[in-house]
């Protein structure tokens, strides 16, 4: 036996980064804690790190290819895998067009680097317009609103909240979720420091979540009515004379625009359909204004939701018309040590080819996630025939999972890249299983992009690789290659075709860390710039606990990627999209329940139900409902019940509490593993029920496309015994 030996890295589960301290003893994990002297982190981790043990050691992970044969699952060699996968995905594409063959990217994909840095060598070679992601049920409106006033989609504002004193928050809930689009490690602690300089968290939230229980105010909503709260505080803003735009007032216009586009929203009309009263829409607005610092941040609860992008378009202009973009202590941008926005112009499009069924918009590339199971169920020119699901699970995290379902069963291919025999990946044709998180190296490539301060980490392999394994972009060079051998054959390519290629080409030959430490040392904090003092992998090796690059700074007009590097307030897609929620506060509330998701610390979307330890315990895949709408339909607590919505319905168990707002139930997303064919033992003895069999792919944000996940109308009757 050798002796136990100590290692550092950082957690690749979620978005928070968290460093992390192994003890390992001959490959095997004998613990993991938080890495205290990691300057990001400091030492804070979740339940789920443990995890990463649980994962590397699953029984039930595939470690080789597998093919799916009527009598199971049937190991084959890679590249057999390879070859198979390509010769039916170019035989389909000549059958029936490019567009036959769809993609779909989950979650996952963002978290790993080397899908990154090497998945395109294999995907765009592919050059489908059928591209999904798990983006539209996601953040979609997040990098619309970006793309349109700040001119990258990725240029997203973040909240500085080690230095605000005002912290808004609509619709997300980081002390179960550990901050989204909020890179923050620890914000049990930050949250801490913000109260004890004398700040102030208040969250607006039709349930009262674990970060509205720690706030010091909270307001229920009514599901999908933040943009009228929103217009309405940015109505009472120009009313009481608190718009001031600072230093931002040198290159913001169409200010008169929004003025005239929240015109309608009162406090009043607001009220209407919120349910917040009108003085306390007054009160927030001024709060919000007169406050030293602040910072307005909504994240899923607001994104995925019916107003979408006019929220996130409404809380980026909360922030611009009060000063606080750009300004310490509000919505910053983080410069990262390896810069994806480094040298891009304006980047992406929108709305540049439509989809074929029901004509929803492109954004960079991608179509709506809605989409994907009527275009493979719907016949005629350009329908889907074959899928390449990455690191996703689309059946658990899409509406209308069980329309999903049929319709992956009907495929002629089916191709996944995933660990897992999971809910969507059984449906596969051949599955391709890369290693996990302490097999390979990493480096946040993209939250570094999105934390509220700068730093940077590199983490080695923990563990060696198991023996015949693959990692995620050695499996996508592995197909590249197959792919293009049988697309280009043996033919010499001319020059100018191979010097157009060259990037490509460095992807193809170069590993994901070579990548990283080019990344590094043209970034801005390089050592192309910084000479000896600059950042190089090497150096970054040197400094296991990661680096500190300070807080975030000040960067605009220079970091804008819009024509003349100026901010346009009033965006006409988006004043045009204001008469819908015009509409919504004509009408006034909602009757009838609607349906709420809900995050848990010991959860992650529908992929970590493997590990016993997080799973353990009491049922977490109840439906939340308040007594009130308990006894007006003679449901106890603990009772069983039917869910209705449109497109299905579900039973499960009621739990009565008045953290849920009247009239609104909330049951978390990511269960259901009881399907037939799923291989995950652990999973599959504490099944729950997905909700996705409720949410309906026709409820969208219309001007992103993004599902509307959130506020979907439902009926829940006793279920007669
Ligand atoms: N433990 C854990 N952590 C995770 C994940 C996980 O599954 N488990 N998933 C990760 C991923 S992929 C993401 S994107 C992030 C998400 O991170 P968050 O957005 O912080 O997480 P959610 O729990 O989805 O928070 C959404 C909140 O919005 C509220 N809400 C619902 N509808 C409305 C509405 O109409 N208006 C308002 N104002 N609020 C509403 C919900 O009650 C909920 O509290 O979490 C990440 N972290
Ligand atoms: N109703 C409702 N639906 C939701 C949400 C919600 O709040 N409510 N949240 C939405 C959000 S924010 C998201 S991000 C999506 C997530 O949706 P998806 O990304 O579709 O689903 P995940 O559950 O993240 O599934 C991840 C898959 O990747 C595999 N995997 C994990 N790590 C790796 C890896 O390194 N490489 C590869 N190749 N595979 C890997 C896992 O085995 C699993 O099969 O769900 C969305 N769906
Ligand atoms: S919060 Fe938990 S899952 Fe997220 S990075 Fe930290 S340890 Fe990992
Ligand atoms: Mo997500």
């Amino acid at each position: 036996m050798g002796e136990p030996s100590t290692h550092y890295g950082a957690c690749n589960l979620c978005e928070a980064i968290c460093g992390l301290e192994f003890k390992v003893q001959d490959g095997h994990i004998l613990s993991v804690r938080g890495d205290d002297a990691d300057p990001f982190s400091r030492g804070h981790v979740c339940p789920k790190a443990v995890a990463l043990k649980d994962l590397h050691e699953d029984p039930d992970r595939l470690r080789k290819p597998a093919r799916r044969t009527a009598n199971g699952w049937q190991e084959i060699g890679w590249d057999q895998a390879y070859a198979e996968v390509a010769d039916r995905l170019v035989a389909l594409r000549k059958a029936h067009g490019t567009n036959s063959v769809a993609v779909y990217q989950g979650n996952p994909s963002v978290h790993n680097y080397g899908n990154l840095t090497h998945g395109q060598n294999f995907l765009g070679q592919l050059k489908s317009r059928n591209r999904f992601s798990a983006t539209s049920v996601d953040q979609l409106p997040h990098q619309l609103v970006a793309y349109w006033m700040f001119g990258h989609q990725l240029l997203l504002p973040i909240p500085d909240i080690d230095r605000t004193q005002y912290f808004l928050v609509l619709g997300a809930n980081p002390m179960a979720s550990n901050g989204s689009l909020m890179t923050v490690p620890d914000f049990r602690g930050r949250l801490k420091e913000l109260k004890a300089r004398g700040g102030r968290m208040v969250v607006i939230d039709p349930r009262r979540s674990e970060t509205a229980d720690v706030a010091d105010e909270h307001h229920f909503i009514r599901p999908g009515t933040d943009a009228a709260l929103l217009l309405a505080m940015i109505h009472v803003l120009f009313d009481e004379d608190r718009v001031n735009l600072g230093a931002a007032t040198a290159f913001v216009d169409g200010v008169d625009g929004v003025r005239d586009a929240v015109a309608p929203f009162t406090a009043e009309a607001a009220a209407s359909v919120t349910g917040i009263d009108a003085a306390t829409i007054r009160r927030l607005a001024l709060d919000f204004a007169d406050a030293t610092a602040a910072v307005a941040y909504g994240r899923m609860g607001v994104s995925t939701q019916a107003f979408g992008s006019i929220c996130q378009w409404a809380i980026n202009l909360l922030n611009l018309l009060t000063g606080r973009l750009d300004a310490p202590g509000g919505a910053m941008f983080p410069l990262p040590a390896v810069d994806l926005l480094q040298g891009q112009s304006k980047a992406g499009h929108y709305n540049a080819w439509q989809s074929r069924v029901r004509g929803l918009p492109e954004f960079g590339g991608e179509l709506p996630v809605v989409a994907l199971a009527e275009e493979i169920l719907t016949p005629g020119e350009g329908q889907v025939r074959a899928l390449v699901t990455i690191a996703g699970n689309p059946v658990l995290s899409t509406p209308n999972g069980q329309q999903l379902d049929r319709a992956l069963a009907s495929l002629d291919f089916m191709v996944s890249i995933d660990f897992y025999v999971n809910e969507t990946t059984r449906h596969a044709h051949l599955i391709l299983p890369p290693t996990c998180g302490v097999e390979h190296d990493h480096y946040d490539l993209i939250f570094h992009h999105f934390a509220v301060r700068n730093t940077a980490r590199w983490s080695a392999p923990l563990v060696d690789k198991p023996e015949g394994t693959r990692h995620d972009w050695e499996i996508f060079n592995g197909l590249a290659r197959a792919y293009r051998e049988r697309v280009e054959g043996d033919r010499p390519q001319p020059l100018g075709a191979r010097l157009r290629k060259l990037p490509g080409l460095a992807r193809q030959h170069l590993r994901p860390d070579q990548l990283i430490d080019l990344g590094l040392r043209l970034g801005p904090y390089g050592s192309w710039k910084r000479k000896r003092e600059g950042l190089t992998l090497r150096k970054l090796k040197q400094h296991p606990h990661g680096i500190d690059l300070g807080p975030l700074q000040p960067c605009l007009p220079q970091r804008l990627f819009t024509p003349g590097k100026r901010i346009r307030c009033d965006i006409p897609e988006l004043i045009g999209d204001v008469e819908r929620a015009r509409r919504q506060i004509g009408i006034g509330a909602a009757e009838g329940l609607r349906l709420i998701g809900r995050r848990h610390v010991r959860s992650n979307n529908s992929w970590m139900h493997n590990s016993e330890r997080l799973v353990k315990g009491k049922d977490r895949c109840l439906l939340l409902m308040n007594p009130g709408d308990g006894s007006a339909r003679s449901l106890a607590d603990g009772t069983m019940a039917t869910v209705r919505s449109r497109v299905g319905a579900l039973e499960v168990t009621v739990h009565l509490t008045d953290e849920m707002m009247p009239g609104v139930v909330s049951l978390p997303h990511g269960w259901g593993h009881a399907r037939e064919g799923v291989n995950l033992r652990v999973a599959n003895a504490h099944a729950g029920v997905s909700v996705n069999d409720l949410t309906d792919e026709f409820l969208v944000d219309t001007l992103s496309g993004n599902a509307s996940l959130s506020g979907v109308e439902v009926v829940v009757e006793r279920l007669a015994a």
